[in-house]
């Protein structure tokens, strides 16, 4: 089998129709915030989580499929002036996320004609998912705003991510070192409408370490998903050719004012 460096596979990712794309390997992945804190947080079962049956169990921990050694970040971007890339359909994937999913078939069978083994990540970490945002971070694209989100130098936070799993051990290409927050005037976690970013709820000593969700320990993913749970009762039929020809189909509009609120990527 040929080698290949982070950079080669990063071209890949570009060609098979990536807007950005980066490299992170395993084993700095295993020791990043979100992959060692999420144990150590209260259960969480709301949107975005996939626990389909009582019985179901949580599965705090991702889990590593066996001879994955790196894992690369695919981003796509989901411009303002076309949101209907991130609308849910009822009982659909977002368009966003199926070009996602599309880009990562077309790296996986590049890879493959390489003699490369890959794994496709699933988006729900119950059912075999990774942290996205913190990969993305490993892999250099950007930094974890006071939004709470993936702030990328090029687009903001108006990105979707995926991640592809490689049998190469290649080295991570990142963390970039870029953080915009640091001297931002914008308070753009005062303007979630339903205070999530409110308190500090995590403690360092608790969490065991620095980063925070909301990077300061003040985001509560339980009152963002009392917004998400609003925005699913408000879902709104609409003709979507793409997804329904046979008629219009229910889309949920998720809330999105923290990424809005960032200028970076406008
Ligand atoms: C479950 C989930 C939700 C839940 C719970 C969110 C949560 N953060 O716990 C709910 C429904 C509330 C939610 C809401 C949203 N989500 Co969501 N969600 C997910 C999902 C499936 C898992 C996220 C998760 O559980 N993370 C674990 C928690 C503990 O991580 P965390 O809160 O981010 O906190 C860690 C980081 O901040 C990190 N950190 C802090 N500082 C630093 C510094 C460094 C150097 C590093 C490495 C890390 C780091 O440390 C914290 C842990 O201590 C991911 C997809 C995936 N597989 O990753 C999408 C995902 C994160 N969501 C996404 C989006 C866009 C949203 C929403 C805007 C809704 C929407 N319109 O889609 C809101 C935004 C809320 C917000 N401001 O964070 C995108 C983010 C894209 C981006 N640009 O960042 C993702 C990646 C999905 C995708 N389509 O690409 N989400
Ligand atoms: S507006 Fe953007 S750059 Fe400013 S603090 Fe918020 S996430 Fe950071
Ligand atoms: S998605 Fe909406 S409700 Fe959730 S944290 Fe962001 S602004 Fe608040």
């Amino acid at each position: 089998m040929k080698k290949f460096t982070s950079e080669e596979i990063i071209k890949f990712a570009l060609e098979s129709g990536s807007t950005l794309a980066g490299v992170a390997n395993v084993e700095d992945l295993k020791k990043a915030p979100a992959f060692t804190v999420i144990p150590k947080m209260p259960e969480y079962n709301g949107v975005g989580t996939y626990m389909r049956g009582e019985n179901d169990e949580f599965l705090t921990g991702v889990v590593w499929p066996e001879g994955i050694k790196s894992v690369v970040v695919l981003a796509y971007h989901h411009p303002l002036d076309d949101p209907k890339l991130d609308y849910w359909f009822e009982g659909h994937n977002t368009i966003g996320n199926r070009k996602l999913i599309g880009i990562g078939k077309k790296l996986q069978s590049i890879m493959s004609e390489q003699g490369i083994d890959t794994y496709a990540f699933n988006y729900h970490i119950e059912k075999g998912g990774v942290f996205l945002k913190d990969t993305a971070v490993i892999a250099g694209l950007g930094c974890i705003g006071r939004n709470n989100l993936l702030v990328t130098p090029e687009y903001g936070s108006h990105i979707r991510l995926r991640a592809i799993g490689l049998n190469l051990d290649l080295p991570s290409t990142g963390p970039s070192g870029y953080d915009p927050c640091s001297t931002c005037t914008i308070k753009c976690w005062e303007k979630c409408r339903q205070s999530a970013f409110a308190k500090k709820i995590y403690l360092e000593t608790n969490l065991g370490r620095n980063e925070l969700p909301g990077r300061v320990g003040n985001f509560d993913r339980t009152l963002c998903n009392v917004q998400m749970q609003e925005d699913e009762e408000n879902m709104q039929l609409m003709e979507i050719p793409a997804i329904s020809v046979e008629g219009p189909i229910n889309a949920i509009k998720y809330c999105r004012t923290c990424e809005y609120s960032c200028p970076i990527g406008k």
